[in-house]
């Protein structure tokens, strides 16, 4: 394996860890003449397996039947220098190589959409093979246009899914709002502090999101008026994570899920047992990814045998 690990300091000077905005914003569209129109087989999706943002949209997609329209590749679970790599099934199980543009890692991706482009080379990725360009590289986003977009394409009982439903959008938006502040992004905010303070500032108000949380969903089944939405979805790749890897590696360890969230833990494993959701996650991929990738803060590069609760068990 080429791919060296990288020691990366991921704060800023502050001691915090601060996201940077997606570059790439245009959105794929039903109707025929617009510029990313829906079309069988034009769009690429960029993921790894390993990250909670891009396994949002391996989940719309897979929910949504929308596999046999968008392809797929998924990187190596190893964050080096260079950025994430591609890599063969053979050299690691469960990648997927990219055979659209042949890349050997994600940044040739951004440099051929863009050869100014100077962000961070994030996934997701949403690629169109037609005008050889990024559409999109966030995830919030492209879940919504998979939401939607193709619908004309797909057999009724999956275009009538719909996880963005007008009537309830407004309570989906502000609940997406404070559970991306400080759960989603919460953890990292967390983790990647390179001070006391800055680390307290947010593993403090990610518990009382998660009380928050516990309390919800002990009245109701899904976070937004009992009905499974994108709301749910973007919570729950943080919250399968949370345990095999947040709780020890990015030192969020007031409590688990296992042990202390009996409601958040029963909702996480509904959500597990929805037909296709478990072929999306790979705990290898993931805890490999945090435990081998961000060596200054595990230098030793050893990854945690525990694979959080077992959800594969049906709640009561
Ligand atoms: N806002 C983006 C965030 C994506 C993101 O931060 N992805 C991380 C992986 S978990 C990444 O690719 N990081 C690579 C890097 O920053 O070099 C989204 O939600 O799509």
């Amino acid at each position: 394996m080429s791919t060296k690990p990288a020691i990366l300091n991921w704060a800023s000077k502050d001691g915090e860890f601060k996201r940077q905005q997606s570059v790439f914003r245009n959105h794929i569209e039903a109707d025929k003449n617009a510029t990313f129109a829906a079309e069988k087989d034009r769009y690429h999706l960029y993921v790894s397996w390993a990250c909670p943002w891009a396994h949002r949209t391996a989940i719309v997609r897979k929910l949504k039947g929308l596999e046999d329209i968008i392809s797929i590749s998924a990187v190596h679970y190893l964050l080096g220098e260079k950025g994430w790599k591609f890599a063969s099934a053979e050299e690691c199980p469960g990648a997927i190589p990219d055979t659209v543009n042949n890349a050997q890692f994600i940044r040739e991706i951004y440099f051929k959409a863009n050869p100014d482009y100077e962000g961070r080379f994030t996934v997701p990725v949403l690629w169109d093979k037609k005008h050889n360009t990024i559409v999109n590289n966030e995830s919030s986003e492209i879940i919504r246009m998979f939401n939607t977009a193709f619908n004309h394409f797909l057999p009724a009982e999956k275009a009538k899914l719909n996880y963005y439903p007008e009537e309830l959008q407004s309570d989906i938006d502000s609940t997406n709002e404070w559970v991306y502040d400080t759960v989603n992004n919460g953890v990292y905010k967390s983790g990647f502090a390179t001070t006391q303070t800055a680390y307290e500032n947010h593993v403090f108000p990610l518990f009382k999101s998660l009380d928050r949380l516990e309390k919800i969903l002990s009245e109701n089944k899904f976070l937004v008026k009992n009905t499974f939405t994108e709301a749910d979805i973007r919570l729950w790749t943080t919250i399968i994570r949370f345990d095999p890897v947040y709780h020890g590696h990015f030192k969020c360890n007031i409590k688990s899920i296992q042990h202390d969230y009996p409601h958040i833990l029963a909702w996480a494993r509904r959500i597990y047992q929805m037909e296709g959701v478990s072929d999306t996650v790979n705990m290898v991929h993931i805890k490999r990814h945090y435990y081998m990738s961000h060596l200054q803060i595990n230098p030793t590069g050893i990854v945690p045998v525990g694979n959080g609760p077992d959800l594969t068990i049906v709640p009561s």
